[in-house]
C-alpha cells in the first residue's frame, strides 16, 4: 500500500522536551504548592517509564515516595498539580524555550508540499501540542495537522494502541499506508500493536538505550544534508537524512 500519512509523536520526537521542559514544569508545579519533590534529571529518566504527568505523579507516590502523606482527595490533588505544571510548561514554551529537533522543519515542509497528510499522536496534554506547534515551528502549525490526537482523548495512553488508532479513525486510513515517527518503546508498542508496521525512531538522550523491537529503523536524528544521522538499528541504504524519498523507501521496504 502506497504512503499517505506521517503521524508524528511529539514529546520526544518533534522536541526534546523532556529534561529541560516537562521536568522543569513540574518542580516548579511542586514547589508553588509547598512541596518538597524534586524530580532530578535521573529520577525524571525513571519517572519516564510511565507516559502521561498525571500517571507518572501517581507512580512516583507509588514507587519514589512512598511516605508521603496523601491528601484524601488524591485524584484531585494531583490534577490540580499536573494542570499547574501544564501553565508552566506552556509559559515556558511561549517564551521560545524548547526549540524543535534538527530535521523536523523541513520534512514538515517537504511533507505538505507534496501533499502527504499529516497527523499528531502523543500522550501529552493538548494546550502543550497546541503550544509547542505555535512557539516553537510557526504560528499556523497547528492547521499543518489533519488531526491532533493528545491526551486524555482516549482512556488508555502509550503504549497502550489506543490513540493511533483514533487519530487513523479520524482519517480513515489503514495502518499500512502510514508512517509513524517516534523516539521511545513506549511509542514504538503503541504504534506497533495499532499494527502500523513501518516505524521511524529518533532516539533522544532518555530513550538512547530503550528496547526499540518493532521498529523499522532506529536513528538518532532526522538529521539535515550536511548533517547526517548515524543509524542505530535497522538499514536507511544510500540515505543520510530523512526527507521523503527515504521514507517512501523505508516504507515500501516494509512492504516487501
Ligand atoms: C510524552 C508523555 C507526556 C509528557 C508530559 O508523550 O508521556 O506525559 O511527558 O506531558 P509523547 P503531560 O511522547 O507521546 O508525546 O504532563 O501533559 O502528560
Ligand atoms: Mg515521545
Amino acid at each position: 500500500m502506497a504512503l499517505e500519512a506521517l503521524i508524528f509523536d511529539v514529546d520526544g520526537t518533534l522536541a526534546d522536551t523532556e529534561r529541560d521542559g516537562h521536568r522543569v514544569a513540574f518542580n516548579r508545579a511542586f514547589a508553588d504548592a509547598g512541596l518538597d519533590w524534586e524530580w532530578s534529571v535521573e529520577l525524571y529518566g525513571k519517572l519516564l517509564a510511565v507516559t502521561g504527568g498525571k500517571e507518572r505523579i501517581r507512580y512516583y507516590l507509588d514507587h519514589f515516595n512512598q511516605g508521603f502523606s496523601r491528601p484524601e482527595e488524591l485524584d484531585s490533588f494531583i490534577a490540580a498539580l499536573h494542570a499547574a505544571k501544564t501553565d508552566h510548561y506552556t509559559r515556558m514554551l511561549a517564551e521560545g524555550a524548547i526549540p524543535v529537533r534538527c530535521g523536523v522543519k523541513r520534512l514538515l515542509r517537504e511533507a505538505r508540499r507534496s501533499g502527504i497528510r499529516l497527523a499528531i499522536a502523543t500522550t501529552t496534554t493538548p494546550a502543550n501540542v497546541s503550544a509547542l506547534l505555535q512557539h516553537s515551528l510557526d504560528r499556523d502549525a497547528e492547521s499543518w495537522f489533519e488531526v491532533i490526537a493528545a491526551g486524555d482523548i482516549v482512556p488508555a495512553k502509550k503504549p497502550a494502541p489506543d490513540i493511533y488508532r483514533w487519530a487513523m479513525g479520524r482519517m480513515e486510513l489503514e495502518p499500512q499506508a502510514c508512517i509513524a515517527l517516534e523516539d521511545s518503546r513506549n511509542g514504538v508498542q503503541s504504534a506497533s500493536q495499532a499494527s502500523i508496521g513501518s516505524i521511524l525512531v529518533t532516539t533522544n538522550g532518555y530513550t538512547t538505550d530503550d528496547d526499540f523491537t518493532g521498529a523499522s529503523l532506529v536513528i538518532d536524528q532526522l538529521g539535515e544534508p550536511g548533517d547526517p544521522f548515524a543509524v542505530k538499528m535497522g538499514s536507511a541504504g544510500e540515505h543520510r537524512f530523512v526527507d521523503l524519498a527515504m521514507l517512501r523507501d523505508l516504507h515500501g521496504g516494509n512492504q516487501a
